[in-house]
């Protein structure tokens, strides 16, 4: 919803607002996109592999972080 990088301390960093949007199939099996808060704290470290994969995303396309 909302990216913006700060450059207010010593190392620039961003502050993101998001929503947890998963990729999955309904009852009929049809693809579909869900708001779903509870994929993303079913383990103790989420927010560490939610950094790792955004990290690994931004590199893959281009970005030099
Ligand atoms: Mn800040």
């Amino acid at each position: 919803m909302s990216a913006t990088v700060h450059r207010d301390e010593a190392t620039p960093h961003m502050h993101l607002i998001f929503l947890p949007v998963v990729h999955t199939v309904d009852k009929k099996g049809n693809p579909i996109d869900k708001l779903v808060c509870s994929e993303f704290r079913k383990a103790k470290d989420s927010y560490r592999q939610l950094q790792d994969a955004f990290y690994k995303y931004m590199v893959e396309n281009g970005f030099h972080l």
